[in-house]
């Protein structure tokens, strides 16, 4: 039984990472930039996607795919900047994978996006093993979380292109240890950029919009 569970888990990632490849190929013909965030639950995703997307409005036309088990809270406080944005419900599925996000964009004219947002299900394990076609995968830690999350959950970062350290406001009232948060980032995936902010005070949000606004060329 077990042989039989572990050969469908192959089969059901190699056909996401088929549609994804799909998606990837469709995503550059079309000229969007597709950023997707993972994060345990209340890390501040949809917080730093509310205020990026209200700094990028003007200047980039931006869209957002959200993903929860239930409810369309996110989406619907996403839609508050104006741009475009679709929940997807999962259900009883811990993560997003490339079907959903392709169905769900199935409908939309993508040579109109700049760059397009996905927010994945909150946690740190399931999203890591389906890509989704995106050009840049991003953590989040927030600072409240605990330093140690990225040597417990090693899969998730070693599957991102970037570390974003949330809740920089609150760091001090924890006693956020940076020194062995950074530390911990770089045991786990050496060299990989980290960008640390707060969506609350807007500290680093710079860094963050510099990083994302190069890479999305507006059309
Ligand atoms: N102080 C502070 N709170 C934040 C920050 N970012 C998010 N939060 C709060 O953390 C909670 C969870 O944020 P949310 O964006 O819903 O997290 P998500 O589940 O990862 O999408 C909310 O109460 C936010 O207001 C931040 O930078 N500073
Ligand atoms: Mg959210």
């Amino acid at each position: 039984v077990t042989a039989r569970i572990v050969e469908v888990r192959k089969n059901i990632l190699r056909e996401n990472d088929r549609r994804a490849a799909e998606l990837r190929r469709l995503f550059e013909e079309k000229g969007v930039f597709v950023v997707s965030l993972v994060s345990s639950p209340g890390a501040g995703k949809t917080a730093l996607l509310e205020r990026t997307m209200r700094a990028l409005r003007g200047s980039h036309r931006v869209a957002a795919l959200v993903g929860d088990l239930a409810t369309d809270n996110d989406a619907r406080r996403l839609a508050r900047s104006g741009a475009p944005v679709r929940q997807i419900n999962t259900g009883a599925v811990c993560h997003l994978d490339a079907a959903m996000v392709g169905d769900s964009l199935a409908d939309w004219d993508l040579s109109g996006i700049d760059i397009l947002f996905v927010e994945n299900v909150g946690n740190l394990v399931c999203p890591a093993s389906y890509d989704l076609g995106e050009q840049l995968r991003v953590v989040l830690m927030s600072v409240t979380e605990g330093e140690d999350k990225p040597l417990k959950y090693p899969t998730i970062f070693n599957t991102a292109d970037l570390v974003v350290v949330t809740k920089a406001d609150l760091a001090s009232a924890v006693r956020f240890d940076r020194t062995a948060a950074l530390e911990n980032i770089a045991t786990t995936r050496p060299g990989i950029e980290v960008i640390e902010l707060s969506s609350q005070d807007g500290t680093g949000m710079e860094s963050w919009l510099r990083r994302l606004a190069p890479s999305a060329v507006r059309k």
